[in-house]
């Protein structure tokens, strides 16, 4: 198997104009892999972005994170077989020795870590997403359902909706090119509803669109409206999932849907939503820190719907132990790019499974072009993608992405469809939790 001779690193721009890193590695044969790291709003423990300072690009520039790809994880890594990941990634960490990535760069590692997968891919000549496959744990045949922000709510002056994302989910479609057909068809249909009651049909960032809802309620009819009108039944074809974020106040309460409320009253909002739309997804119900709410809320709601943990487990194994310990939740959400290297974010994925719980791939705020995230979701079985709405091209490369996947797959391609939103079987004891392995992995 070759190995590495070279990586090299230079600075990019993602998709909200903030720089980010984008890495090649060159091996022995000559193969060659490129992948760049996604940047968001939310900030984890486990990786941390690398920026400059300073006031070129505001401060965020990521030209010493460049630089540390260059000068030391380059040489760090010649030599090593691009076919063993692991030791690739252990590689990394070790050379990097903090417990957040923040030496080196989490935006750095990742880059480098995915560019080296890509180069061992090509020299295998295997695709990415079967590469990893065969290596991750995964079957590689499950196309995921996609969860697609196609209104944002608030906080945001002129709308009373205070859920941040409302999220199309084509659960009734028979294939990955149904679903995001339904999808675009829909979103185009909310954008003629809103254009006729007077409201802009200008998008935000992941592409969804921002009209001055008066409460959560009004957003979640735009919603079924909009399916009905483009001829789809809500529910049955197109269900509704939601990333909500609120925070919980110092005396343990929240202001939620208008109100200021205590988890009973939170929870209620919950059940009565469930009883009156089609609610498949609840992403970050609650605070992250608020371990006990979320333990109660998943007793409460966890039969009827996921729950499922953004802020709550910052893609780590670490929380997500914590979460299965103690019934939090019951799904994962995984941004590559706040977990690590590969290895952490395959590895993280496997013990949600083996938890019980089930497993979204999801974009950040800030995506490049590289389609990573799609490749991974099929390679990893996870069975449900978050990706924005469908348009833009740092959202549509995924989705197109998971197009040539199944095709790629012809006949042994399966769509998740609403099987993506069952719980999966709790497989044997989930190792306790260990201590923090700085800069290691096991
Ligand atoms: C989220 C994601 C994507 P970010 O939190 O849900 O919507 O955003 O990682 O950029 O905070
Ligand atoms: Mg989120």
């Amino acid at each position: 198997m070759p190995s590495i001779r070279v990586v090299h690193a230079r600075e990019i721009l993602d998709s909200q104009g903030v720089p980010t890193v984008e890495a090649e590695a060159v091996l022995s044969d000559g193969s060659r892999g490129r992948a760049s790291a996604a940047g968001g709003i939310s900030t984890g423990p486990f990786a941390v972005e690398l920026r400059d300072g300073g006031t070129r690009h505001r401060g965020l520039g990521v030209t010493r994170a460049v630089r540390h790809v260059v000068r030391d994880i380059g040489p760090a890594l010649a030599g090593v077989d691009a076919d063993d990941q692991r030791e690739v990634d252990r590689t990394l960490c070790a050379l990097d020795g903090t417990p957040d990535k923040s030496r080196l760069g989490g935006n750095a590692i990742l880059a480098v870590s995915a560019a080296v997968a890509r180069a061992a891919a090509a020299a295998a000549g295997v695709a990415f997403f079967r590469r990893q496959a065969d290596t991750g744990g995964g079957g590689g045949q499950v196309l995921p359902v996609p969860m697609m922000n196609v209104l944002t709510g608030g906080p945001r002056p002129g709308c009373g909706a205070d859920v941040r994302e409302f999220m199309l989910v084509p659960v009734g479609a028979s294939s990955f090119a149904e679903a995001l057909c339904w999808c675009a068809e829909s979103y185009h249909a909310l954008a003629a509803v809103l254009r006729s009651r007077g409201w802009s049909d200008a998008v935000g960032g992941e592409g969804s669109f921002l009209p001055p809802v008066d409460g959560n309620g009004a957003a979640f009819d735009l919603l079924m409206a909009a399916v009905s009108a483009a001829g789809y039944e809500p529910g049955r074809d197109i269900a509704v999932a939601l990333d909500v974020g609120p925070v919980r106040r110092p005396d343990g309460t929240y202001d939620f849907d208008g109100a200021r409320r205590d988890l009973a009253g939170v929870v209620e909002v919950y059940a009565d939503w469930l009883d009156r739309y089609p609610l498949v997804s609840v992403e970050d119900p609650l605070d992250g820190e608020d371990w006990a709410g979320w333990t109660n809320l998943t007793a409460e709601l966890g039969d009827r719907v996921q729950l499922l943990g953004d802020a709550l487990f910052a893609s780590g194994a670490e929380r997500l132990r914590r979460g299965i310990e103690t019934g939090a939740g019951n799904a994962f959400l995984i941004k590559p790019g706040q977990a690590g290297t590969l290895t952490e974010t395959l590895d993280a994925l496997v013990l949600a499974r083996s938890g019980g719980y089930r497993r979204t791939m999801s974009h950040r705020t800030g995506e490049t072009e590289d389609p990573l995230i799609a490749e991974l979701a099929v390679a990893t079985d996870c069975g449900q993608f978050k990706g924005g709405a469908p348009v833009r091209g740092e959202r549509v490369a995924k989705y197109n992405e998971l197009l040539r996947i199944e095709e790629e797959l012809g006949t042994s391609a399966r769509y998740a469809g609403a099987t993506a939103f069952a719980p999966p079987a709790r497989v044997g004891a989930v190792a306790p939790a260990a201590g923090r392995t700085t800069g290691r992995i096991a």
